[in-house]
């Protein structure tokens, strides 16, 4: 069994050696599996590329993947199809998310109870500091999510998040997105398409240094939820429901295909 753990990194030279460098102690730490620690760059016009590298001859543990164009969702579909671990994860390089949340996560795909993991950051509202502007859009936001898709994931956009090998092979050839909205539209199509989630309050706090345009990337969420609509009116995730049923990629459970009833 092994787990593979993904920092995407955009401009981030001042944070990433710290950051990793903690996050290797602690896997090391508290997990008995193989694990690898990938850095997925793209995009970065500062030395992050470098630095990358650097933590990759000194260790072991530390593997870098490196595309040209921007984006944080295509960084994270390309370094968890090359990876051959079993288990897939990624989280921010600026650890908001506490780490103690990292092995209950894990443990709840190798328990076999969950297909997909994935942090909360309004479960355990008491858990969290972050200002009142992205709260409140957060919160707005995930009650859109729930409006239009009837889903029951508490969090769409926490970056704190696990994944089985076999789900990851299902579901990222289906996510469009390869920006900030990935994280939306593989949660929602995880659910619609049956597979179990698994919900975990995390604690956070928020760094202000933020990669987020906000504006912009309100209006490419929102851009992108009206695409997935549309998708599930057009009976798009269903068809590939059965398809993938038929090559038997998709887990037994209950599929909660009911987009157009919506
Ligand atoms: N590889 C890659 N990572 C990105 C890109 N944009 C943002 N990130 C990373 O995504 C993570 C979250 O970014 P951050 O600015 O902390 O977002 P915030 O916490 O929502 O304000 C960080 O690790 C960033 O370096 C991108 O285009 N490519
Ligand atoms: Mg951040």
């Amino acid at each position: 069994m092994k787990l593979a753990v993904v920092i995407p990194a955009f401009n981030e030279e001042a944070q990433l050696g710290a950051s990793v460098k903690i996050l290797d102690e602690f896997l090391s730490r508290h997990f008995r599996i193989d694990y690898e620690i990938v850095i997925a760059d793209n995009g970065s016009t500062d030395r992050t590329l470098e630095f990358a590298r650097q933590l990759g001859y000194e260790r072991r543990t530390i593997r870098v993947v490196h595309l040209n164009e921007k984006g944080r969702g295509r960084a994270l579909k390309s370094a968890w199809l090359a990876s051959r671990a079993d288990l897939l994860s990624y989280m921010d390089v600026d650890l908001s998310t506490d780490l103690s949340a990292f092995p209950p996560l894990i443990e709840g795909l190798m328990s076999g109870g969950f297909d997909l993991a994935t942090g909360s950051r309004l479960l355990k509202p008491e858990l969290i500091k972050r200002g009142w502007k992205r709260e409140f859009i957060s919160r707005c936001y995930n009650v859109l999510v729930k409006v239009m898709f009837h889903t029951r994931f508490s969090d769409a956009q926490c970056g704190f998040k696990a994944i089985t090998r076999p789900a990851a092979q299902a579901l990222l050839p289906l996510v469009e997105d390869n920006g900030w909205f990935f994280d939306t539209e593989l949660l929602v199509l995880a659910e619609k398409l049956g597979y179990r989630i698994f919900d975990l309050p995390v604690r956070w706090v928020d760094d202000s240094d933020s990669r987020v345009r906000i504006i912009r990337t309100a209006w490419d969420d929102i851009k992108g939820l009206i695409r997935m609509r549309k998708n599930c009116v057009g009976g798009r995730y269903g068809r590939a429901t059965s398809a993938q049923k038929a090559a038997k990629q998709l887990p037994t459970g209950n599929s909660n295909e009911q987009c157009n009833s919506t």
